[in-house]
């Protein structure tokens, strides 16, 4: 569905303001909208992933490392797809808020793609340098949105998501260097040329949610605070968004319909997409390696 066809649909969790500045800016900060009891279970499950990744000294499929991790003292950065980990990331994709909401946004037929756990470690925690996120699992039309649960309080300090507000209207940027290397990034030409104090901070409390649109142009700063911050990012499409490259993150869930119904027909959006790495093979490794510009360990 194209914001004209949501629109003509009365929102049912958000306000038509909300709504209108989500289409307007590309991005949401909802405040504490997670019940306690589902930030409990995904507290607990976390912990178990921070447990099993005690077990392990190199980065795998599963458990992103930061350089220096060790089992006494853990230092996870990233945990790819936790819906197909622990039960609870599943039921919380599928069952809580965050699928309402989304079918407020993208139409009432909405779609799961993938999910991941950044941890942003206290004291070091990787910076995520801006980006898109389109441009890693290109889609027929640009309803795809990202939904980041903080799982505890995220002040400042912390290192919350940023994003550049209507952004999303704008030009897609290429994230190859000029080596032609993907480094999901955008270049430091680029990046230096943005609009100077144009970007908004988004921290919050437990349960808050951050909505940024695929082609919202985000970041996060690195985490020098004492407390880290672990983020769960959800994304989702309208079910009428067909991804045609392979997904870099791939899931058990991927393509399953969380609300409403299948589609029948795929809908284009007519502007173009940059086409990333085939990683049809399976070897996306993460944001952070290729950001960072890591040789896989
Ligand atoms: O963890 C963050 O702050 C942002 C993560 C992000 O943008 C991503 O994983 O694509």
């Amino acid at each position: 569905m194209l914001v004209d066809d949501v629109r003509r649909i009365a929102p049912k969790v958000l306000t038509e303001e909300q709504r209108e500045f989500y289409f307007h800016n590309g991005y949401l900060l909802l405040e504490e909208v997670i019940s306690s009891e589902w930030l409990g279970r995904l507290r607990t499950a976390t912990d178990e992933m921070i447990e099993r990744s005690r077990s392990i000294s190199t980065p795998d499929s599963v458990f992103d490392l930061e350089p220096g991790h060790t089992a006494e003292v853990p230092r996870l950065r990233r945990v790819t797809s936790p819906v197909d980990q622990h039960p609870d990331y599943w039921r919380f994709a599928r069952e809580s808020i965050l699928a309402d909401i989304a079918a407020d946004l993208v139409g009432p037929d909405v779609k799961f793609h993938h999910s991941k756990l950044n941890f942003k470690w206290a004291r070091g925690g990787a910076e995520v340098k801006w980006h898109q996120d389109v441009q890693f699992w290109p889609h027929t039309n640009y309803s795809s949105l990202t939904f980041g649960t903080y799982l505890y309080d995220c002040s400042m300090d912390q290192a919350p998501l940023g994003v550049f507000p209507g952004s999303h209207q704008g030009e897609l940027y290429n994230l190859y260097d000029a080596d032609g290397i993907w480094t999901g990034a955008l270049s430091d030409s680029d990046s230096a040329a943005l609009p100077a104090g144009g970007e908004v901070y988004l921290p919050g409390p437990a349960g808050s949610v951050t909505v940024h649109n695929c082609r919202t142009l985000h970041c996060s700063a690195k985490n020098e605070s004492d407390l880290g911050r672990p983020l769960l990012l959800n994304v989702y499409s309208a079910a009428n968004s067909m991804p045609y490259t392979a997904n870099p993150l791939p899931s058990s869930h991927a393509g399953e319909i969380v609300r409403g119904e299948p589609a029948r027909w795929a809908v284009h959006d007519p502007r173009p997409c940059l086409m990333p790495p085939d990683w049809s093979g399976g070897d996306y490794t993460s944001l952070f390696v290729t950001q960072q510009r890591e040789a896989r360990r």
